[in-house]
């Protein structure tokens, strides 16, 4: 049986989005079914780097874990839990950005970009995002992290500082590697196809949400930009185009040889409309069981205690390690 252990984390800062659901939910299903051991993380720390509104936060987290569940992470193949009940992310966050350097952190493309967009709080947690992403992957013995091409570069800096300290103090981090789909790892803004597709963008019509109904869904794809040539391919210079390819190739299980075929002679009308449809009959099964998950508040409280309780025991595990190999503890 294959041992790997799978970690991989989502931020309670909106409407998870089908960037989300392609980039990440769908291989963490995939990697649970395959037997392997999982932790699935709500990261409201990480969260904390951009404003949210206190009151929103908490609901959103439990309201995440509910979708996490109506996509399929079984409670009991999985551990799925709040990152703020687990202590222990945040104490390795400190130790380990003493083994970070700043120089690295200088180069994280998603420092320079959220603090372009968030320029009025550019603050010292969305610098050090990245250290406490490492401590979320490397407290679990973490082998394997699926997330979307955007984090490949958060990965490899875990990588790199448990390479690091297993040198400096001997064998104590699993080494991580990204586990990112061939199609799909980057979901491109309905509205600026040259940006990735984003929970927490201001323009609603630049994402579809898991949970948008279908008819929002179709007046979303019927909005995409594209572009004035009305020829169906893919290509660079057709970036609006090719993201409602890859998105209609991902939800059809078809290649993209297969789907420009397909609609040869046809109009981006037509694409965009059997894009949505594939969309909205993956999506809708989803949705329902989102809405009966939600209404069973005593299901939901109960897995998300559970879920704290044993990644606790297992972070716990590590953390204790850390401090006694480097004299924190004896
Ligand atoms: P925010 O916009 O608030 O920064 P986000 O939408 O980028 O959030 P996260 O919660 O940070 O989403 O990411 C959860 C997972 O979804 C990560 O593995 C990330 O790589 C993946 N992901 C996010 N956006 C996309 C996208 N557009 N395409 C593919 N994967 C994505
Ligand atoms: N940084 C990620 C979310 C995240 C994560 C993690 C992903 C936090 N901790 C650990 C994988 C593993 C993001 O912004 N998408």
């Amino acid at each position: 049986m294959d041992k790997k252990i799978v970690f991989s984390g989502i931020q309670p800062s909106g409407s998870p989005t089908l960037g989300n659901y392609v980039g990440a939910l769908r291989n963490w299903n995939l990697l649970q079914d395959e037997k392997r051991y999982c932790y699935y993380c709500i990261v409201n720390l990480h969260a904390m780097t951009v404003r949210q509104d206190p009151g929103e936060l908490y609901k959103r987290s439990v309201e995440t874990a509910a979708l996490l569940l109506a996509c399929g992470i079984d409670p009991e193949l999985s551990t799925l839990f709040i990152q703020s009940q687990v202590k222990e992310h945040a104490e390795l966050s400190w130790v380990l950005s003493c083994f970070t350097y700043m120089g690295e952190l200088n180069r994280m493309t998603q420092f320079k970009d959220k603090s372009a967009k968030h320029s009025d709080n550019i603050n010292a947690g969305l610098y050090t995002y990245p250290v406490l992403m490492a401590s979320d992957i490397l407290l679990y013995g973490t082998n394997l992290v699926p997330v979307g091409s955007d984090q490949k570069q958060h990965v490899e800096l875990a990588r790199d500082i448990a390479i690091r300290f297993n040198k400096l103090y001997g064998e104590t981090f699993a080494v991580p590697e990204p586990y990112i789909p061939k199609v799909g790892g980057r979901v491109m803004s309905l509205q600026e196809p040259d940006k990735k597709m984003s929970k927490s963008d201001n323009n609603p019509n630049s994402y579809i949400a898991v949970m948008d109904e279908p008819d929002v869904i179709i007046k979303k794809f019927k909005r995409a930009v594209t572009d004035s040539e009305n020829v169906i391919a893919y290509s660079p210079e057709k970036p609006g185009v090719s993201n409602l390819l890859s998105i209609y190739c991902t939800f059809t299980g078809k290649t993209m040889e297969e789907a420009v075929a397909g609609f040869e002679g046809k109009g981006y009308g037509h694409l965009k409309k059997a894009a949505a449809e594939a969309v909205i009959a993956e999506l809708s099964p989803i949705q329902s069981e989102y809405k009966r998950i939600l209404g069973d508040m005593a299901y939901l409280d109960d897995i998300i205690e559970k879920g704290a309780r044993k990644a606790r025991e297992r972070a716990l595990v590590t953390l204790n390690d850390v401090y006694k190999k480097t004299g924190l503890r004896s």
